[in-house]
């Protein structure tokens, strides 16, 4: 039988009327989540430039990273032959002939331009671009200045949200002549990422057990990838506790220079341990910890870790640093991690006492960056 509007009272009228508007906004809303969901996944993207960050790439492409896409860029062919990514994309051959840069990060910076626009068709839109290169070098020193500076002139005429992080190692002290050619490269990340990352391989081989160079670069390739991997699956994937974009940008955007540290520990006490090693072994000397402006906290340990155990490493970093700086965290589970934990900090917004001072002597000089 249908029922006549007519026979209706007001009351019964609006009811209908009522469960209509709210059928019509529950449509309307899943829109707007579909519409967004896209979006709460951010696209993540790590890049690597030149041997050190083709070979950081290739740690990542070996463990695995769910939710991020891996892209290796090199002027030397045959080390690209043996590198491991998602896309290898070899730059300069023109200028380089497949041949590297040998050291001159000029080489770096026009072999970067002859494939400029390959490079940004790769990874241009992304949310989330990690840039990984090993300053000293020519391929990516010079590389990733390139591509940070195209993608912030890009990025800056669009509305895509992205974050640029640079995450660069500082050469060995071996390797003096480098050193002035990293610490250049440092002046123009700064400008063109939101946050560099800068580890010191110094310092990583110190806190490692003075190991010799090729173990060295084993282990320093294994954080920066642990990183990268870790910041990312804690994004993209159902974490303990999930790391968000906004907060990460929060901490991020125009935060100029990051140190980061790690640390792990067994047993009982295993993610105090973890925490007091990732405190006490940042890998960037920091001049002013009390004028750090924000810190990512990272646990991961195995199915046995509680909730209250990460509450407590967090507890245990916050102490340590100044009330106003923002804290992000994120906790991930992993099998293979049962009875052990492993924490990473990131403090953002760092000064670095080692680098001012080279800072105020290129000053001095009127260097023109
Ligand atoms: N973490 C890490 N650092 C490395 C590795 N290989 C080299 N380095 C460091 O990175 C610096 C640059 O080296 P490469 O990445 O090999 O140089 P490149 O960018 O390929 O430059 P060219 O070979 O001159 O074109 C070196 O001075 C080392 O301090 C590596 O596998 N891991
Ligand atoms: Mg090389």
């Amino acid at each position: 039988m249908r029922m006549s509007l007519a026979k209706l009272d007001q009351p019964e009228i609006a009811k209908m009327e009522k469960d209509l508007e709210r059928k019509v906004s529950a449509v309307e809303d899943e829109e707007r989540i579909d519409q967004f969901a896209k979006f709460a996944k951010p696209r993540i993207m790590a890049v690597g430039i030149g041997g050190a960050g083709c070979n950081i790439i290739s740690w990542v492409k070996e463990k695995g990273v769910t939710g991020g896409r891996l892209v290796s860029v090199n002027t030397d062919a045959n080390h690209l032959k043996i590198s491991d990514a998602n896309r290898k994309i070899l730059i300069g051959d023109k200028l380089c002939k497949g041949l590297g840069c040998g050291g001159y990060p000029e080489l770096g910076e026009k072999a970067m331009r002859e494939n400029l626009s390959e490079v940004i068709d790769e990874v241009y839109g992304a949310n989330i671009l990690f840039l990984l290169a090993g300053l000293g070098g020519g391929t990516g020193t010079g590389g990733v200045q390139a591509l940070s500076e195209e993608l912030r002139k890009r990025y800056a005429t669009d509305e895509t949200p992205h974050l640029i992080v640079g995450v660069v190692t500082l050469p060995f002290e071996i390797e003096t002549a480098r050193m002035q050619v990293a610490k250049k490269g440092i002046q123009r990340l700064k400008a063109a990422c939101d946050t560099v990352v800068v580890i010191d391989n110094n310092r990583l081989v110190k806190l490692a057990g003075n190991l010799p160079f090729r173990e060295a670069l084993g282990v320093a390739n294994t954080t920066i990838g642990r990183f990268v991997k870790g910041v990312t699956e804690t994004i993209t994937t159902a974490s303990l506790i999930n790391l968000d974009y906004a907060d990460l940008r929060a901490i991020m955007v125009g935060s100029g220079l990051a140190s980061i540290g790690v640390g792990d520990g067994r047993g009982e006490d295993r993610v105090e341990q973890a925490v007091e090693k990732a405190l006490n072994g940042r890998l960037l000397d920091v001049e002013d910890v009390t004028k750090a402006r924000g810190l990512l906290i990272h646990v991961s340990g195995g199915e046995d870790m509680t909730l209250e155990q990460v509450h407590h490493a967090g507890e245990l970093v916050k102490r340590s640093i100044p009330p106003k700086a923002k804290v992000i965290w994120g906790a991930r589970v992993s099998s293979a991690l049962q009875g052990k934990a492993n924490v990473m900090v990131v403090l953002t917004g760092v000064e670095s006492a080692f680098l001012r001072k080279h800072e105020r002597r290129i000053g001095r000089f009127k260097m023109p960056w």
